[in-house]
């Protein structure tokens, strides 16, 4: 097969940059217009990407409809898990290729690429593959008024032409997360990647293609939000249902989008999420899983806690140990083993999170440690860096505390007693997920159930089980997706009710 990874020369950079394009029916297609793939470490040009028109975005959600009412639609379950996990196969014979690529588009620390991401990647694939396989049917007897019996039961149907919108931060992850269920539910799907991060998505449509996955069951169109693909794919009246990650405010906008056709969406948004550190914890186990939580990404996971808060006896020691671990992170190279830290995604998103540093200050902060940009010396002063920051001091009703800043930070404040913890943890208007550092198992059961979540962690964060649900309450998101829960979304049922 013709790779679509092509090395062209581009006018935007002295180097030669690849060109990565949309896969449309089962062919990868240019664009009308081409942007550029930025490489955050260093701000230079790495690809130049092929954006979707309308026209194109059209020509994918009329292929996923004849897949849908063709050979995709119409396989069988075993064939679909087949497909599924010659899919995953397909990214793990890539695997040094896909590692690549998501490092080079997100900056991201290539032994956090290789540990997370990339096998995140396969076992999207694997796990529903093997959650269709054993998927059961809901069923019931039922007495009828005249003496009899009626037969109930609850057939899966795939919803159509399911459209997916992904974000920058864990692009393999959590595209597959969501495109994985729908295909083992017999969808077609129209995938639009988010424009930071177009290559994994692109190698993806490789592997769909390589492995042999009928034309039009899957979708890539690549572009931008508004006035885009993103748009289009949304507003197009013939796209079933939407699967969306992002920030809250677009998740907003999708929903009216949705709206005129009273379209299924699942949105897994923002959060502003909490840690909550007990006296009775073990201190260091604490101190270094707050830190990967604050930390890990560059601060860049939904799943990030921004606010700490520490029971007051052991405050001082823990602020000191926290500020030790921000400083003791290694801003190399994304490609080196040695770094934990990369930089943020673009510069528009460094000057948003340099103007939280800003306006902590503004706020009266105290800057523990960090709260300015990052320099080197090298070529990454062209990146998007920034320092990890610990801050104190502020009050509970200030932005710095409230809004969601999505970078290398977090606000530590003390508290009192277990009310008062449950109280600030939940005093947000996001809900996505929290974390419990405890030694005790009661306070670890009664706090963790008073969570105003959709995911609570006691002892550990970020430690997934992908059969469980996933998703947020507020503004954190609608719907839950995981195991069944994905394919309670992915599917409809339709009753069947036989009187006998
Ligand atoms: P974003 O909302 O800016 O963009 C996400 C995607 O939506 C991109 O593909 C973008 O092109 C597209 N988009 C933007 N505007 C659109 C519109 N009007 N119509 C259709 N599509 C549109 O988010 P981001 O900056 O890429 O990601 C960061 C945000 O995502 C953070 O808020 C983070 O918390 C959130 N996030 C949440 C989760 C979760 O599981 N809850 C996971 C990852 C990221
Ligand atoms: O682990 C997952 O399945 C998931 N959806 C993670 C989301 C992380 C947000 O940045």
């Amino acid at each position: 097969m013709e790779s679509r990874v092509q090395t062209v020369s581009s006018s935007a950079s002295k180097a030669s940059v690849r060109r990565l394009q949309n896969y449309v029916d089962g062919r990868f297609v240019g664009g009308a217009r081409e942007f550029d793939d930025v490489n955050p470490a260093d701000g230079s040009v790495i690809a130049r990407v092929s954006e979707a028109d309308r026209e194109l975005v059209d020509a994918a959600v009329r292929a996923a409809r004849r897949a849908v009412n063709g050979p995709w639609g119409k396989a069988g379950v075993r064939e679909r898990a087949a497909m599924l996990n010659k899919i995953a196969e397909g990214i793990e014979r890539r695997f040094e290729d896909f590692l690549a690529a998501e490092v080079a588009d997100t900056g991201k620390p290539v032994s956090l690429a290789r540990r997370l991401d990339i096998p995140r990647g396969t076992a999207n694939f694997r796990t529903f593959a093997d959650i269709i396989k054993t998927a059961g049917v809901e069923a019931y007897q039922t007495e009828t008024a005249d003496g009899r019996q009626a037969l109930n039961y609850a057939v899966r149907k795939p919803v159509g032409v399911v459209g997916i919108v992904t974000p920058w931060n864990l692009p393999l992850l959590l595209l597959t997360w969501k495109a994985a269920p729908a295909l083992a539910c017999g969808n077609a799907v129209v995938v639009k990647p988010s424009e930071e991060t177009p290559a994994t998505a692109t190698l993806l449509a490789e592997v769909m293609h390589e492995a042999g996955m009928p034309a039009g069951a899957f979708n890539l169109v690549h572009g931008f939000g508004p006035e885009s693909a993103g748009e289009w794919l949304t507003t197009h009246p013939e796209v079933d249902a939407i699967t969306f990650t992002g920030e809250s405010k677009t998740g907003a906008a999708i929903m009216k989008a949705c709206a005129p056709g009273v379209k299924p969406v699942s949105f897994e948004l923002g959060g502003k999420n909490a840690a909550i550190v007990f006296a009775d914890a073990d201190f260091d186990a604490a101190v270094a899983g707050v830190a990967e939580a604050v930390f890990m990404n560059t601060g860049q996971v939904c799943l990030c806690a921004e606010r700490v808060y520490v029971e007051r006896a052991i405050f001082d020691k823990f602020v000191a140990a926290l500020k030790q671990q921000a400083e003791a992170q290694v801003a190399g190279w994304p490609m080196e083993a040695r770094t934990t830290l990369g930089p943020l995604i673009s510069s528009a998103h460094r000057d948003k999170v340099m103007g939280y540093f800003k306006l902590a200050k503004e706020e009266g902060a105290k800057v523990v440690t960090g709260g300015g940009a990052l320099k080197s010396g090298d070529a990454r002063d062209q990146g998007f860096w920034v320092q990890p920051t610990i801050l104190t001091g502020l009050e509970e009703c200030a932005r710095c505390v409230r809004e969601e800043i999505f970078g290398p930070v977090a606000h530590v404040a003390p508290f009192d007693s277990e009310e008062q913890a449950i109280a600030l943890a939940n005093d947000t208007q996001y809900g996505l997920a929290a974390s419990i550092w405890t030694s005790r198992l009661d306070r670890a059961h009664r706090v963790a159930q008073e969570m105003r979540t959709g995911i609570t962690w006691v002892n550990s964060w970020f430690l997934r089980d992908l059969r469980t649900p996933f998703g947020g309450v507020g503004l954190s998101g609608i719907g839950r997706e995981g195991g069944t829960h994905s394919l309670d979304f992915y599917s409809q049922l339709n009753n069947v009710c036989i009187k006998i």
